[in-house]
């Protein structure tokens, strides 16, 4: 069932499920265009996620920081466009978990592996902390940690399988929160990948 992890962050279970036939081959013409790779942190570490994006914005990190560009730093043209299917599947679960009028301009996309993992962040380089974060998952399950205002706090077991959906706002939206590394379970459609579209206002 749908599930509430805080005042405003909901689980939407499946919900992703009837987009998924058109989502996959959208997702291997962003991949085609702006290919996935292993960005470096500013702390000098390469993540073990590979990532991609879509939209008129697109997240990117290196050894001077996290933002977000207009243009993919690897090929130098703008990121591809964000597929219609993506932006209704968004703006169809913000309205289902109480955001309405929800308008991506950015969708960072992450593929983890068996043994990918990302370790307790906050997201904060966005210009609307008021907007929603929709984040959809796909293939092998993954097991995220929903956390509090402090890295230190408790965190949260949440599993996350294929189809779901977590939506993000209000008081929850500065929340810590991380995923534990990947185990190999081969997912029937995807094999042994996970990939997570996560939706942004972000200019
Ligand atoms: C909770 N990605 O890319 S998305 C990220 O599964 C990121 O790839 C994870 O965290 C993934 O930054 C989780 C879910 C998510 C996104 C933003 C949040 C959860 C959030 C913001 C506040 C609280
Ligand atoms: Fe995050």
């Amino acid at each position: 069932p749908d599930q509430r992890l805080g005042a405003a962050a909901m689980v939407l279970r499946g919900f992703a499920l009837p987009y998924v036939r058109e989502v996959m081959p959208a997702l291997a013409a962003i991949e085609a265009q702006s290919p996935f790779r292993h960005m470096v942190t500013p702390g000098g570490f390469t993540m073990s996620v590979a990532l991609t994006n879509c939209g008129a914005l697109g997240w990117t990190t290196d050894r001077s920081g996290y933002r977000y560009t207009s243009t993919d730093p690897d090929t130098g043209q703008p990121w591809p466009g964000m597929p219609a299917v993506f932006a209704r599947l968004a703006r169809e679960a913000a309205t289902a978990a109480g955001f309405d009028a929800f308008e991506p301009d950015a969708c960072l996309v992450n593929r983890y592996l068996p043994g990918s993992r990302m370790s307790l962040h906050q997201d904060k380089n966005e210009r609307d902390y008021d907007a929603p974060i929709v984040s959809v998952s796909l293939g092998m399950r993954a097991v995220f940690l929903f956390g509090g205002h402090k890295r230190t706090d408790p965190t949260v077991k949440v599993p996350l399988l294929h189809g779901d959906v977590v939506v993000w706002g209000g008081v929850d939206r500065m929340r810590y929160h991380g995923v534990m590394p990947l185990k190999d379970e081969p997912h029937a459609l995807l094999g042994s990948r996970r990939i997570n579209f996560t939706f942004r206002k972000a200019g």
